[in-house]
Formats: C-alpha cells, structure tokens, sequence
C-alpha cells in the first residue's frame, strides 16, 4: 500500500534550521519519490514560556509505509538526531517529526490518531501544510484553508526556503506573511 503523508517538522535547540533540514533530508529514506518541502517558519512556543522560538515546516512523501510504520520509522529518526524524551511535557525538542495526515486514514489510538490532532489548532503546521497543498482537506472534507483562516498568523514569520543559498532569515517581506 502506498499513499501520500504529510509531516510536520519542528525544533527549537541546537540550530533548530539545521535540525529541521537534517529531519527533512533523512524523511526521503523513508519515501517513493522526492520529498516536497515547504519554506521554514519561526514560531513562537506553544506550551510554557521560557523556552526559545522554533522553526516549523512540513513535508509531503509518497511512502509504502502504513501509517503505524511510517510513525515508528519516524520516532526512529527523532532518536537518531539526539530527540530525547526525558525532558518536560511541551518541553524543547531538538527535533519532532509529527504524522499529520496519511491520505484518508483515519484513527485514534494510544499511540497514533490520525489526522494529528494538533493540525486543526496549530498555525505553524497549517500555514505550511498550506504552502505545500493549498488546496488539501480533512478526510472528513473540510477544506485546511478554512481553519487556517480562522487561526490566523500571529506568531509566525516566514524564513528562508529549503535548499536556498545561504542561511538565516530573509529581509521581513512586504505582505502579510510576516506577522509577530
Ligand atoms: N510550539 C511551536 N511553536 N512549534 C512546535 O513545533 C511546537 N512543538 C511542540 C510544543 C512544545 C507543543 N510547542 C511547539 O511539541
């Protein structure tokens, strides 16, 4: 069986953007074809305050893997990039890859519902799940842009592409996309 997930990449230590783009490039292991990236945000923390801004994007692969392989092949890269889950809940993360959606699938289990529950609420996961499939929707047939309107912004600013030259954050753009 093969079908098209949707990943949601985050960090906040170590050099979160390098976190992230190490996280995307090892996700290709996993997939059919190349793996789609969308640009990186920095967001700032949802959970407890002291802990310092992250970098969020998704990713979109074509993989053979079930949804409940795909998510311990997952939690296996986390490990491998040094993710240690000792740390406080909604703690910082060196890296989190989190199973948003998988095609139709849907679940909810102990270890794994699917879609992720935090995709409806989180504009770091929605914004760029958007980049990437504008036009996607819930299994249920609601379409992301509707909620992704209702959540808004706030707290999200756009950094640089994957794969562009050079590093860090680009010059604030005109548009909306940069709102703190
Ligand atoms: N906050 C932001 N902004 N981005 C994340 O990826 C993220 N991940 C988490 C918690 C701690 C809930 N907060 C986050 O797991």
């Amino acid at each position: 069986m093969s079908g098209t997930a949707y990943v949601g990449i985050g960090s906040n230590l170590d050099d979160p953007l390098a976190q992230c783009e190490a996280g995307l490039a090892a996700l290709q292991g996993l997939a059919l074809e190349p793996v789609a990236g969308s640009p990186w945000y920095g967001s700032t923390p949802l959970g407890p305050a002291g802990q310092p801004d992250y970098v969020n994007g998704v990713a979109r692969l074509r993989t053979a893997l079930a949804p409940a392989a795909l998510l311990a092949a997952l939690q296996r890269i986390e490990t491998e990039r040094g993710r240690r889950r000792d740390g406080p809940r909604w703690g910082p993360r060196r890296l989190d890859l989190d199973l948003l959606l998988h095609g139709a699938h849907q679940c909810a289990g102990p270890t794994l519902t699917l879609p992720h529950p935090g995709l409806t609420h989180r504009n770091f996961v929605l914004v760029p799940l958007l980049d990437l499939a504008p036009d996607l929707r819930l299994p249920d047939g609601t379409p992301l842009r509707v909620i992704a309107g209702r959540l808004g912004r706030q707290g999200l600013w756009r950094l640089r592409s994957p794969g562009a030259a050079g590093t860090g954050v680009l010059p604030p753009l005109a548009g909306p996309v940069r709102v703190r």
